[in-house]
């Protein structure tokens, strides 16, 4: 049997503490080897009984749900959904953290927020409102131009024709061990932990 069938978890790339004291150990441990992993799998199970599918990348399956059969829909749109999400949000956090954004990423935030503070007055707009579970974005949205945004539950950006640039998980299993029903205080000290070269990388790719 190929292997090509099967999701994987990726590894995280650090170690669980890295991100000390910002983002506690235990919270990263829980989120990544319980949370993800539960996407992963429950994203393999949905996909169990359509080869056709499993041979896709995951980015294929989430651009166009509507393509999918109707039994497997929220299930890929959900899991699925929490697989991209997570894997784009280990990557976007990082323990050398710069103060803020690089380059043309920089200057882009720049000439459509008017400033870096008041895009992150923006942006933290989005993730303190969000209700309930789910994101909050930076986004190339369809007209090419960036967008702050906030999904609900594990929905995503590309299932929405936008391309993700910076995202903010505000499930409360991102932060309630830390930080209880603090989310504002958790969102201030998520900035710390930025990987803005991760974000000039994401921007130039689009
Ligand atoms: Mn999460």
């Amino acid at each position: 049997m190929k292997d090509l069938t099967m999701f994987k978890l990726p590894d995280l790339p650090y170690a669980y503490d890295a991100l000390e004291p910002y983002i506690d150990a235990r919270t990263m441990e829980i989120h990544y080897t319980k949370h993800h992993q539960g996407y992963v799998d429950n994203l393999n199970a949905a996909l169990k009984e359509h080869p056709g599918l499993q041979a896709k990348s995951l980015t294929d399956l989430l651009v166009d749900l509507n393509a999918l059969p109707e039994k497997i829909r929220t299930a890929v749109r959900n899991n699925g959904g929490g697989d991209y999400n997570h894997t784009l949000f280990w990557q976007l956090m990082t323990k050398n953290a710069l103060p803020g954004p690089i380059e043309k990423s920089a200057q882009a935030i720049i000439k459509t927020f008017g400033s870096f503070e008041e895009f992150q007055k923006q942006f933290n707009d989005a993730a303190k409102s969000r209700f309930g579970s789910g994101w909050a974005w930076l986004v190339m949205n369809k007209q090419g131009n960036l967008e702050i945004t906030s999904t609900a539950n594990q929905d995503c950006p590309i299932s929405l024709g936008q391309e993700p640039i910076l995202g903010l998980d505000v499930w409360e299993h991102a932060y309630y061990l830390k930080y209880q029903n603090k989310r504002v205080d958790y969102i201030q000290a998520w900035w710390h932990v930025v990987n803005w070269q991760f974000v000039e990388d994401n921007f130039r790719k689009i």
